[in-house]
């Protein structure tokens, strides 16, 4: 790369101090990165399960020991208060740990049954890594959502080459380099960066299987460049959640996660609160309690503040356009309004009694706003909640467990928390993915493995049949006998309205 290649910088979002400056890649140094993956593919492949089970906890090990001095990057580039990035880093430890001692279990050899006409047979079943995933990644959480793909990426046996967001690249640059000196034989995780060309150059270089964090409108982009070389994507997008609180709710218990799930990173999110559903019988009360709670937040530039301010600056517009319309057709800001809304920090909004047809309700707002609506009972919520083109995650509050699992049965969403907010993502067993515009596939989880492995089915003779299926010199009667076969097999159930 010659020295003077453009260059793009990152900055602070609280007093836009220069953070780092990166190369713009062209798509001929992405398709070089791509290039030097697929011997690393090759390698890191060959390592096995186990080889690689130790390198992912070591750097697993080594995240823990500098939580520290990534989560102050985080927070200076970002804009996050530190606790909320330590969080962040703490919950990807828990991912690549999971990922690393559970990849062999869910991906590994293992035997299936035969069917009855195929007793003859002896089957296997195994999972092969598909060689090298892109991973694009978003700047709201820059540590957990690449780790999500990343980290279930290398397990399963692949290189990674990652772009992160244009946003957060030194932290993006300091998870590759911390990666480089627990693995640093082959470039088995690579760094691009730039803006969406870069990024859009990922798509269309060969790699076997992009994995997308972002925008839905950038997500339709990524899966048509992908559809050139019929790359398989997995689409992680925005979402529009919605939390129900039941009239039986515990009321204090509910306003704080639901405060905390609305405001925290200041709404910037995927699974951000952005809809309240709450009972009639205790619209007002619950109301009344998360404007008095949303009143105390101090969001500022601190590291120890509420919530930062907004990392991308474009958000800003966003937020305004949907109060102000939300304002307009009807709805009352309770806290704050569009004088909340400052140059880079925004204070907390909270808007009650908008109607449902509105942005401010219909789409991703992203900032640290909420919409707080009355519902006549938890299924008017559920329809509500389902009303709408996202669908992520969701929050159901209440008393009858067996009520609200059937409420979590009826949402149409990939994640349902049900009395708090966000827990899925703490149990790295569990999917994360969405359905409708929030995207597809799913990262985490055994899902998550197999996401970025190749499924592979063998069969192995283990004598031969006394009925040859497969050849022209068939018995006979051999049809005759499946016929026969057939009927006394799965022939016997009735029909029965
Ligand atoms: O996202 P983009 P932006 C939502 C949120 C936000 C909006 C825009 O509502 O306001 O998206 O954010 C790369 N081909 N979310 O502009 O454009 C880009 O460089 C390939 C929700 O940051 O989706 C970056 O690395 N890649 C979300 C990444 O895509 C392209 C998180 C995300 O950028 C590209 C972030 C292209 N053509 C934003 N264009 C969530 N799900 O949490 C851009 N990129």
């Amino acid at each position: 790369m010659s020295i003077d290649a453009p260059q793009f910088q990152t900055t602070a979002p609280s007093d836009g101090e220069v953070i780092a400056s990166f190369p713009i890649m062209t798509p001929e140094e992405v398709s070089a990165a791509v290039d030097r993956a697929r011997i690393a593919a090759h390698w890191w492949a060959e390592l096995g399960f186990d080889g690689r089970k130790t390198r992912l906890l070591a750097w697993k090990s080594l995240l823990a020991r500098r939580a520290e001095q990534l989560a102050w990057l985080v927070h200076r580039e970002g804009g996050k208060p530190v606790e909320d990035a330590l969080l962040e880093i703490a919950l990807s430890i828990e991912h690549l740990d999971w990922a690393a001692k559970n990849a062999e279990k869910i991906l590994g050899e293992r035997g299936v049954r035969p069917s009855l006409l195929t007793m003859n047979q002896r089957a296997r079943l195994w999972y092969e890594p598909m060689g090298v995933v892109g991973v694009i990644g978003p700047w709201n959480y820059p540590v957990f959502t690449p780790v999500g793909s990343v980290g279930y990426a290398l397990a399963a046996g692949n290189a990674v080459v990652f772009k992160p967001s244009e946003y957060t690249t030194a932290v993006g640059q300091w998870m590759v380099d911390s990666f480089a000196q627990v693995v640093p034989e082959q470039p088995v995780v690579q760094l691009i960066t730039g803006q969406g060309a870069t990024g859009a150059a990922l798509c269309t270089s060969g790699v076997d299987k992009i994995s997308f964090t972002g925008s839905t409108a950038t997500g339709r982009k990524v899966m048509a460049a992908a559809a050139q070389n019929l790359t398989p994507v997995v689409l992680e997008l925005g979402g529009k959640d919605a939390f129900i609180v039941d009239a039986d709710a515990n009321i204090e218990k509910a306003v704080d996660a639901a405060l905390f799930g609305a405001m925290g990173n200041a709404g910037q999110t995927c699974v951000a609160v952005e809809r309240v559903y709450v009972h009639d019988a205790i619209y007002d009360q619950f109301l009344d309690r998360l404007a008095s709670r949303a009143r105390e937040l101090h969001p500022g530039n601190e590291a120890t503040s509420s919530y930062g301010p907004m990392t991308m600056p474009a958000q800003i517009a966003t937020i305004r356009e949907h109060v102000d319309h939300a304002i307009a057709c009807g709805g009352r800001a309770i806290v704050g309004g569009p004088e909340s809304i400052g140059e880079s920090v925004v204070g907390p909004i909270v808007l009650a009694d908008v109607p449902e047809s509105c942005p401010a309700v219909t789409d991703e707002t992203f900032g640290p706003t909420v919409v707080v609506n009355r519902i006549r009972d938890l299924s008017d919520g559920i329809d509500k909640a389902n009303a709408n083109h996202y669908g992520l995650g969701a929050s159901l509050f209440g008393k009858d467990r067996k009520a609200l699992m059937e409420a979590a049965r009826r949402l149409r969403t990939g994640m349902v928390s049900i009395n708090s907010w966000v827990m899925y993502a703490g149990v790295p067993a569990l999917p994360w993915g969405g359905v409708g515009v929030s995207g597809f596939g799913r990262i985490h989880g055994p899902d998550g493995l197999r996401e970025f492995a190749r499924s592979k089915g063998v069969v192995s003779e283990r004598f031969p049949s006394p009925l040859v299926l497969t050849s022209f010199s068939r018995r006979p009667d051999t049809s005759a006998i499946i016929s026969k076969a057939l009927v006394a097999l799965h022939g016997r159930r009735k029909w029965t309205s």
